[in-house]
């Protein structure tokens, strides 16, 4: 492959950052807080929850305690995922859509279930295509489901190809000017971009300590939350809703910090929220008829 002046591979890595995120995911393989949620049924998750807690699986027996705590974070990532799903519009079995970010696939296979699409997903990360990949052999549904090694900020696929696009979580691995240009050209006209991010509150001040905190634990650069709007704006992305789900996420990072997977991000999450400093959002906008 091509080197630029800058030294870095010309292709789906652009920069020396970029290749850092993906080494990041490449090498989390050993992930239980995904992948022992993923075992219950099949469905691998990269997102977190929302939704009340049930706080009786903390009671009972303690051999299963364990186990009904895993189950219980993994409904309130399902709970997150249906959300997500139902703003994505009227999405016909003839439209394709997009995951940007997918992770190792488990948002993408519950839309293709929802609405009978093709969806095709895109990560930076090649051990991650090859996991989603193999779920999608396991169900039966190579055809309608594929995960690409391709970049979400130059994804190759035609314009105006998507009737709906969403990102879970992946946002703050981009320059959001960059990415929305990219939706905008992907999304037909009308078409409906589907975002739940992690943003930072520049109303009240910048970077609070603890969402930096959560910035160098998964190498990533929360965005202000004023940022989405300008870039939005900016091209031809109306937001047509927006929701602070940060009361309705608290819950899950609770019951996370007392499980037995708790990496020990859970402490900055919890922080940032009570304090005001990071909000969980999502953002629904639409794309202009060109
Ligand atoms: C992905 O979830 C998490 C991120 C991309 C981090 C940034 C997200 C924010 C909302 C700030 P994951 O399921 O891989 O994380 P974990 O392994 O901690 O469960
Ligand atoms: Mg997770």
């Amino acid at each position: 492959m091509p080197t630029n002046q800058l030294g870095v591979t010309d292709g789906v890595l652009r920069s020396d950052y970029q290749k850092a995120v993906a080494n990041y995911w490449n090498t989390n393989r050993n992930d239980p807080v995904n992948l022992r949620l993923g075992d219950v049924d099949g469905y691998y998750h990269h997102h977190y929850g929302i939704g009340d807690v049930d706080w009786s699986v903390l009671e009972g027996p303690e051999t299963t305690r364990d186990d009904r705590v895993i189950r219980e974070l993994h409904r309130l990532e399902h709970m997150q995922a249906r959300f997500l799903i139902e703003q994505l519009g009227d999405v016909e079995p003839t439209d394709r859509v997009l995951d940007g970010g997918s992770g190792r696939g488990g948002t993408s296979f519950m839309v293709h279930e929802r609405f009978g699409c093709r969806v095709d997903g895109v990560t930076i990360s090649e051990y991650q295509v090859g996991f989603a990949n193999d779920q999608a052999a396991k169900r039966g549904v190579t055809d309608r489901v594929k995960f690409h090694f391709r970049n979400m900020l130059d994804t190759g696929f035609d314009t105006a190809a998507f009737r709906s696009i969403w990102t879970n979580e992946t946002t703050m691995y981009v320059d959001l000017f960059k990415l929305f240009a990219e939706f905008a050209r992907l999304l037909k006209d009308g078409g409906r971009y589907v975002c739940i991010t992690g943003c930072y509150n520049d109303i009240t001040g910048g970077r609070s300590r603890a969402v930096s905190q959560i910035d160098a634990k998964y190498i990533c650069n929360i965005h202000p939350r004023s940022e989405y709007f300008k870039a939005l704006a900016a091209n031809n992305l109306v937001p047509i809703n927006v929701i602070d789900l940060t009361p309705q996420t608290i819950p899950y990072w609770e019951l996370r910090a007392k499980s037995s997977v708790a990496t020990g991000v859970e402490e900055p999450f919890l922080t940032a929220y009570k304090e005001g400093s990071f909000h969980y959002l999502l953002i629904v906008a639409d794309r202009i008829v060109r």
